[in-house]
C-alpha cells in the first residue's frame, strides 16, 4: 500500500493537495509537508484549501501559497492527497465534487472510523496525521529540512494538544524528538499556536468564561452572532476558546456554541478524562477525536444546546454505570 503511495508519486508529475475544512495545525502542517516533500522531488503540487489557513499557521514553510478552490483549474491535476481528513465531505462541497470524481486519490489519514475512501489509502492510528506524512518522507528517502521538520512538529503539538491529551504515547515523542533533532523550531510553533492570542478572542476568553454555564461536570458557552458584533470579533477568534473552558477543575467536558450566521450552530467538544465526544458529534453528523470533536448543527441556540447537553448527560451516565 505504501509502495503504492511512492509509484503513484514517480508516475505523475501535478499533484492536488488539501485537507479539512475549518483546518488546525495537524491539517496545514499535513498539506504543507506534503507540499515540501513533493517539492523536492521536482513535482508540481497545488496545496488547496476551502477556508483560509489562520493566521497562527501563517509562519509554516508555503502557507503562503495555498489556493482557493476558485483559483484552481482541476483538470490540472493528476492525482489527489486527501491528508487528515476523516471523510471525505471533510474538504467542503465543492472540493469532494472535484476529488470525489477523480481518477487517482491517495488518502492519508489517522481519524479511527476512515472508510478509506481514496483509491490508496494510509490510515492508520497515529496521535497526528503529521506522524504519517514522516513516515512517507523516510519512505520516499527525501531530506527531513527544519521547515519540514516545523511543519510535522505542529501537527504533533496540536494534536496532542502539547503531549496532553490521552494519545501521548511513547511513540509520539521519540518522533517529536527526532523531528527537533531535524531542526523543528519548538518555541516558533509554540508562540505562534499558543502565544499569539489575538486581543478579541482573549476578550471573548473572559466573556465565555463569565457567562459558562456549569452543571455536573458539564461545562458550556452559547456565543451568539450578537456577542460577535459587539465584541468586534469573528468565530475566527475562538480557536482554543473550548480547551480554555475544558482546563477548570472538576471538569469533565466542555462544550462551546457559536452560531454562525446561516441557521447553524457549530458545537465545539472537549473532554478530560476519556469520555468519548465523537460518539456524540457522530449523532450530530460531524466527528472528530475521543477527547475533541465538532459538529455543525440546524437550529437556533438554545435548542442545539438543550439536544447536546442531554446526549452528553445521557453519555456520562452510561459511563457511570460502566455501560
Ligand atoms: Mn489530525
Amino acid at each position: 500500500m505504501h509502495e503504492r503511495i511512492a509509484e503513484i508519486i514517480k508516475e505523475y508529475e501535478r499533484i492536488g493537495i488539501t485537507s479539512h475544512l475549518g483546518p488546525e495545525a495537524d491539517a496545514i502542517g499535513s498539506l504543507l509537508a506534503v507540499k515540501l516533500i513533493l517539492d523536492s522531488l521536482g513535482k508540481k503540487t497545488y496545496p488547496v484549501l476551502r477556508d483560509p489557513v489562520p493566521d497562527s499557521l501563517k509562519f509554516l514553510a508555503g502557507a503562503s501559497e495555498m489556493l482557493s478552490p476558485i483559483e484552481l483549474k482541476p483538470d490540472l491535476i493528476d492525482v489527489w492527497f486527501v491528508v487528515d481528513c476523516g471523510q471525505l465531505s471533510r474538504v467542503g462541497e465543492g472540493l469532494m465534487q472535484i476529488i470525489q470524481g477523480h481518477k487517482c486519490v491517495v488518502n492519508i489519514d489517522h481519524h479511527r472510523g476512515n472508510p478509506e475512501f481514496g483509491h490508496v489509502n494510509w490510515v492508520e492510528i497515529t496521535a497526528s496525521t503529521t506522524m504519517i506524512i514522516y513516515k512517507l518522507a523516510r519512505l520516499l528517502d527525501v531530506e527531513v529540512t527544519p521547515a519540514l521538520a516545523t511543519c510535522l512538529y505542529s501537527g504533533i503539538i496540536a494534536d496532542t494538544d502539547s503531549f496532553r491529551n490521552s494519545n501521548t504515547d511513547a511513540a509520539v515523542v521519540e518522533m517529536a524528538s527526532e523531528l527537533l533533532k531535524l531542526g523543528a523550531n519548538a518555541r516558533e510553533v509554540a508562540v505562534n499556536l499558543y502565544e499569539s492570542r489575538s486581543l478579541g478572542e482573549s476578550r471573548l476568553i473572559g466573556y465565555s468564561l463569565l457567562n459558562a454555564q456549569v452543571d455536573d461536570g458539564i461545562i458550556w458557552t452559547s456565543l451568539s452572532q450578537r456577542v460577535f458584533q459587539d465584541m468586534g470579533v469573528t468565530v475566527n477568534d475562538t480557536e482554543r476558546l473550548a480547551e480554555e473552558l475544558r482546563s477548570i477543575a472538576d471538569v469533565k467536558v466542555a462544550l462551546l456554541f457559536k452560531e454562525m450566521g446561516n441557521g447553524k450552530i457549530k458545537v465545539s467538544l472537549r473532554s478530560k478524562n476519556g469520555m468519548d465526544v465523537s460518539r456524540v458529534a457522530r449523532l450530530f453528523g460531524g466527528g472528530g477525536h475521543t477527547q475533541a470533536a465538532g459538529c455543525l448543527v440546524w437550529g437556533d441556540l438554545n435548542e442545539v444546546e438543550s439536544k447536546v447537553i442531554g446526549e452528553i448527560r445521557k453519555t456520562i451516565h452510561q459511563n457511570e454505570r460502566g455501560v
